[in-house]
């Protein structure tokens, strides 16, 4: 940039969903996050990333809060800067695929609350999943005057996944009618100047603003966000610095230092983000004492590069090896884990396929045997169920797995019926508001323990009297 054209980069700040999902089990409450949104909301941030992910499941489960009660809080409290949440595609923030007029209402109830951008990703990379919530986004965008539809790539490495691949796909979802896009790396595997690479290509072949989101697990996103800015990516997600790094991304206030007085500078005010770092380390301390904070997941994780595996996955991994007594077959567990990626056709590794690829792996090392059993999701996935994968299957599993059984090439929520007034009659007994029923959606025993928690609460009943590991509460 020699006649430094000024270019400042955008920053999504993360420390209110994905660093604390990352690093403490997404266990932030809204009221300690209340205090400090003002500062916040004064730094100039392209988005506060605050909602979605595990932050909904965590809320009703563990801290009995209101997710849309968090959400409007947060909406009230930052009066200039856009909230962001994350949306797995036809799964929306749940675990299983939903009906479109599900995926629909949730997308409507989301912006209405006070979400702005919506980050859309599927597990397969299949943009047939991520359709109906982008299509729903650019509906309520226009009623509400409020909304942006910003599909995800799961970015993964593997003979598929070329540079055409990526272009290709960033093409598509330009066609699709998204408003941006961004390459999420869940895994920090994206390298510094493969960064340089992918982003030039890609801003190449779209108009798109590109968005990069990494996470510092392997050791190297600092400096593949310096690489990305100089290939001309729009905007970086980071973490303010008691909850960055490690497993989380790159802390804010890092970035920032990194690119003042360059074309990219953000303008930011580093006095401003020090008090902002002032509120939250105090927290971090506690959660360090309490446990809650492990140093294990604040270093760098080498393996993840060698095996280009997730830390989360890997730690699931140990923790079924442990349970089958079967500690000593990590090594091959790990070892069999790229050849039940390649035999379910190569997918990225992120929830759910992590989770999915991790298990069979196990069981197949255990067996002794490939496939002797085989889990529901591995069916599913082999039947098409969660889409189209980049790669075929392998037929021979195929034939060993599901013999005979029928498989799909649709899209599989066009085989859903809609379910929200199925929903909407189940829970009505609890509905004190529009929203609880697409809680109750995503999450129904937890949301209804939490309907009943929330009653109880209202009538006043001595919560210490109430039984809470059985969930039985006296009304
Ligand atoms: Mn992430």
């Amino acid at each position: 940039m020699s006649e430094q054209v000024k270019k400042p980069i955008k920053i999504t700040e993360t420390i209110l969903r994905d660093a604390h999902q990352s690093l403490i089990a997404t266990r932030m409450p809204t009221e300690f996050m209340l205090p400090i949104l003002d500062k916040m909301d004064k730094v100039g941030y392209h988005s506060v990333e605050c909602w979605g992910g595990a932050t909904f499941d965590a809320s009703l489960r563990f801290l009995k809060e209101d997710p849309w009660d968090r959400l409007r809080k947060l909406r009230d409290g930052f009066k200039n800067t856009k909230l962001q949440m994350l949306f797995r595609g036809q799964n929306i923030l749940g675990y299983r695929p939903y009906a479109d007029d599900v995926v629909e209402y949730f997308v409507q109830k989301s912006i209405s609350n006070g979400i702005d951008i919506i980050r859309i990703f599927d597990c397969l990379n299949d943009l047939r999943n991520l359709q109906a919530a982008v299509d729903a986004t650019n509906k309520f965008k226009v009623q509400e005057g409020r909304g942006h539809a910003q599909v995800a790539l799961s970015y993964t490495l593997g003979d598929a996944y070329t540079l055409e691949y990526w272009t290709d796909m960033a093409k598509k979802i330009e066609e699709m009618g998204a408003d941006s896009i961004c390459i999420k790396d869940m895994a920090g595997l994206l390298v510094p100047y493969k960064a340089t690479e992918m982003i030039s290509a890609m801003k190449s072949a779209t108009k798109l603003p590109i968005q990069l989101h990494t996470h510092y697990t392997s050791g190297v996103a600092g400096m593949t966000y310096l690489k990305a800015v100089e290939a001309g990516v729009d905007v970086i997600d980071t973490a303010m610095s008691p909850f960055a790094m490690g497993t989380s991304q790159p802390a804010t206030e890092v970035m920032v230092e990194t690119f003042k007085g360059t074309p990219y500078d953000t303008g930011f005010d580093q006095n401003l983000l020090a008090e902002i770092a002032d509120y939250f380390r105090p927290y971090r301390d506690e959660c360090l004492a309490n446990g809650l904070l492990n140093p294990k997941v604040m270093g760098v994780d080498i393996k993840t590069l060698l095996y280009q595996v997730p830390g989360g996955m890997l730690s699931n991994m140990v923790s079924q090896l442990k349970e089958q007594n079967a500690e000593d077959k990590y090594y091959d567990v790990l070892k069999e884990i790229p050849q039940v990626r390649k035999d379910l056709g190569e997918p990225p590794l992120v929830t759910p396929s992590s989770q999915i690829v991790g298990t069979q792996a196990v069981f197949n090392v255990l067996m002794g045997e490939r496939y002797k059993m085989a889990t529901k999701e591995t069916k599913a996935v082999l039947r098409g169920e969660y889409g189209q994968t980049v790669k075929p299957m392998s037929q021979e599993v195929i034939d060993k797995v599901i013999p005979g059984e029928e498989r799909i090439t649709c899209r599989y929520a066009d085989l859903l019926d809609n379910e929200l007034d199925k929903l909407e009659s189940e829970m009505k007994e609890w509905k004190q508001q529009d929203e609880d029923v697409l809680s109750y959606a995503l999450f129904p025993q937890v949301a209804t323990d939490f309907f009943k928690y929330r009653q109880a609460q209202q009538e006043k009943v001595d919560m210490t009297h109430a039984d809470t590991k059985n969930g039985a509460y006296p009304v």
